[in-house]
């Protein structure tokens, strides 16, 4: 098939470009490379160094034999969008570019701004473009599990019956984000089933859980066809945090209690699931909603673990409390279904502990780099709209003793 990743030079796009090559696709990509500026602009780096996008490409091509079509610019240019659908003619789109960050989106009223118009211009811009262009193109819109919040119910795919009054339906689950970028995603879905409604178009709406690790197995051995690691606090999510703050010594950065629980995934399920949902595509005029997700975990649990393979790794680990720089629920019920992934033959890879492992010991040749830039670790990012660095809680964490320690 023809796909065209929008987004491509992100941690998703870029693996997802090897990986769909890899399996036969052909493959175009547009980027405005600005997720390099505005880690940049937040004091991060990707721990793991970033070949130029001329790099990328040149090893692309070395590796695959022939040339990535690429083309730079932004969403929000509505011409350069319809120019590269109609230049390009995908079977199908996968929008990664949005800017990804629920920190980033709650700095100040220019960040809750740029966030809601990059990502809810863009995905309009797309769906003109799709409706203009290449209406059968099928749209693979990357949403967030945040979008559903943490409801007192199971979570379904996008839809439950629900019955009101003695009559039934079946209706959007109810969306309660925890903040502007979660919302940004909210509004997205809502533009992305109202075109289907009217134009009939065709759009898969993926509720992605976060997403850790740092390796594919079609990077091979090559630098340039490595992925960003990113683990500045707005850019940096849970587990790839902890990893990198393991590699350096610094304690893990437990947000409040660390009760509060997440769906998560591997990155080389996403690209699993990723690639399942083009190859069987939304019929036309489906509007359908997938949870991509492998596992749920509480954050604890997970720093936990982070420190017990550390700790095989004679890795030294501390985990401390910090005051939670966000407005979240810290102690409720999760229960989200997972279902159409499985049934089109998502088969997780690896067990949690395992991807940590690999990533803890890729990390640890970035150690220099990663801790040149812990200043970024620390959150002082707040919900309400002011800057104060979480301080530490007075409980800590002991350690958990590991009886596996790596030979010397
Ligand atoms: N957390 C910590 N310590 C940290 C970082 C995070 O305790 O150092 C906690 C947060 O308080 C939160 C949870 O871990 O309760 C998840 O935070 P996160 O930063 O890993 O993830 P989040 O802000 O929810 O956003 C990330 C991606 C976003 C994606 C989303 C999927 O940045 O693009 O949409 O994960 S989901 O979480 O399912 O909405």
């Amino acid at each position: 098939m023809k796909v065209l990743i929008a987004g491509i030079d992100g941690y998703l796009g870029w693996p997802l470009a090897q990986y769909l090559v890899a399996r036969g696709h052909e493959v175009a990509g547009i980027d405005g490379l600005f997720r390099r500026q505005w880690v940049s602009e937040v004091g991060g780096v990707s721990a793991i160094p970033v070949a130029t996008m001329h790099e990328r490409l040149t090893a692309f091509e070395e590796r695959y034999g022939s040339p990535l079509h690429f083309r730079q610019g932004t969403l929000l240019d509505y011409d350069f969008v319809k120019t590269c659908f109609r230049e390009f003619q995908p079977d199908a789109i996968v929008h990664l570019a949005e800017i990804p960050s629920a920190p980033f989106s709650m700095i100040d009223q220019q960040h809750t701004v740029l966030t809601q118009q990059n990502n809810v211009v863009g995905n309009l811009n797309i769906l003109w473009a799709i409706q203009e262009v290449c209406p059968d193109t099928h749209l693979i819109k990357l949403g967030t599990m945040g979008e559903y919040g943490t409801p007192n119910v199971d979570i379904p795919e996008g839809f439950f019956e629900v019955e009101y009054r003695g009559r039934k339906d079946r209706l959007p689950f109810p969306r309660q984000a925890g903040s502007f970028y979660h919302l940004s995603k909210v509004h997205d879905s809502h533009n992305t089933m109202f075109a289907c409604k009217i134009w009939g178009l065709r759009a898969t709406d993926i509720m992605q859980g976060v997403v850790f690790g740092t390796y594919i197995d079609e990077m091979g051995d090559d630098r340039r066809m490595r992925t960003r690691l990113d683990f500045d606090q707005c850019f940096g999510t849970a587990i790839n945090r902890f990893c990198c703050q393991a590699v350096t010594g610094h304690p893990l950065t437990l947000y409040g209690q660390g009760s509060q629980k997440r769906s998560f995934l591997p990155l080389r399920d996403s690209m699993q699931c990723l690639a399942l949902a083009i190859e069987n595509p939304a019929e036309i005029g489906e509007y359908r909603v997938f949870n991509q997700f492998d596992t749920c975990y509480s954050i604890d649990e997970l720093a936990q673990q982070v420190q017990l393979a550390a700790g095989e790794l004679s890795m030294d680990v501390q985990i401390e409390r910090y005051d939670n720089p966000r407005q979240e629920a810290e102690s409720h019920y999760y229960n989200p279904d997972r279902q159409k992934l499985v049934d089109l033959g998502y088969r997780p890879t690896h067990d949690v502990m395992l991807e940590i492992r690999i990533m803890l010991s890729d990390l640890r040749d970035y150690r220099d780099r990663i801790a040149a830039h812990l200043n970024a670790v620390v959150p002082d990012i707040r919900w309400d709209g002011t800057r104060r660095q979480s301080q530490i809680l007075r409980t800590t964490i002991p350690p958990v003793v590991s009886s596996t320690k790596e030979t010397p």
